[in-house]
């Protein structure tokens, strides 16, 4: 009979597709697979491994206080587990995305995670078009902010302290360079680097954890393009467009959908301009893809 092999708690740092790379509680990193082929876990999984040399197999996991993820018909994603907080990612000089914008902020606020926005390379100046995106997302409520990753990185670190970070957003916005500037020795490899390796173009291929101190740590992440919702129940989904809360539960009809219904307290507020009406759009648009 085969003797059971050593176990150890760790957290994943790392998920590189079929394999993950697994931080133990001693500091130590180590390679570890999954029981099966599927990839259930997420960067960021609190994970119970065997242990194996250098190796490991990952058990289980513990219980997620939140996972941040992304599902279309086909396929599904786990970006990343037990975080607290979304930041989501634009830059100045890169067009705005609002509909992967809008889906990220839908997917933490069905996990209950917080959200903030960060509007990067504003030493390249602001447009018309990005501060018509902060005050929108005021009024909304995620508190946009313009920063420089590569002149100050102080208001990012005051905003991110104490918590879980997932840093979301196109490729190219400056999410690696963020954790580069705020974590020493994270190295997180970003386009500029490569470019002076003369390495061509450098993107993220995978989330990666790095820890800032005892109780601030930041997931970066690959950049995205698309995010499929499947994952959000259709009755559920007004509710996680934060505007949209105060006009819920008045309609005429219970199971109101908020696209056609007569005396739709919904509608009503994107005709009284109470509502933006690309967000109503943005709405009927990710209805009708996950169902109504
Ligand atoms: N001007 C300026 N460029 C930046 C800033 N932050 C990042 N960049 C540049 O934007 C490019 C993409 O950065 P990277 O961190 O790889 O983006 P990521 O794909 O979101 O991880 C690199 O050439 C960075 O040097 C910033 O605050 N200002
Ligand atoms: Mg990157
Ligand atoms: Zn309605």
């Amino acid at each position: 009979m085969k003797a059971d092999l050593p176990t150890s708690k760790g957290t994943i740092i790392a998920a590189h597709g079929r394999h993950y790379s697994v931080e133990l509680i001693d500091g130590s990193i180590v390679m570890a697979y999954p029981k099966g082929k599927a990839t259930k876990y997420a960067c960021g999984d609190e994970c119970i491994i065997s242990l194996s040399g250098s190796e490991g197999r990952i058990v289980a996991i513990d219980e997620r206080s939140s996972i941040f993820w992304r599902s279309d018909t086909y396929k599904q994603k786990l970006i990343a587990a037990n975080v607290t907080m979304l930041v989501m990612v634009v830059a100045t000089d890169l067009p705005i995305n609002h509909s992967l914008t809008a889906r990220c902020l839908i997917a933490a606020e069905q996990q209950r995670i917080k959200a903030r926005i960060l509007v990067n390379k504003s030493d390249l100046g602001l447009s018309d078009s990005i501060r018509q995106f902060i005050r929108k997302y005021t009024h909304l409520g995620y508190e946009p902010i313009d920063v420089s990753a590569i002149n100050n990185t102080t208001t990012i670190l005051n905003i991110i302290k104490d918590e879980r970070i997932v840093l979301v957003g196109q490729s190219g916005v400056g999410k690696s360079t963020i954790v580069n500037n705020i974590i020493d020795t994270a190295h997180a490899r970003t386009a500029s680097i490569s470019t002076k390796l003369h390495t061509g173009r450098h993107t993220t291929t995978h989330a990666e954890l790095y820890r800032l101190d005892e109780t601030t740590s930041l997931i970066d992440c690959p950049g995205l393009q698309s995010f499929g919702l499947k994952h959000i129940a259709p009755k559920d989904l007004a509710n996680y467009f934060s505007e949209f809360r105060t006009h819920l539960n008045k309609c005429q009809f219970d199971n109101c959908t908020h696209t056609v219904e007569p005396n739709c307290k919904v509608i009503n507020a994107v005709h009284n301009n109470l509502i933006e009406l690309s967000r109503w759009d943005e709405y009927k648009k990710i209805l009708t893809e996950i169902g109504r």
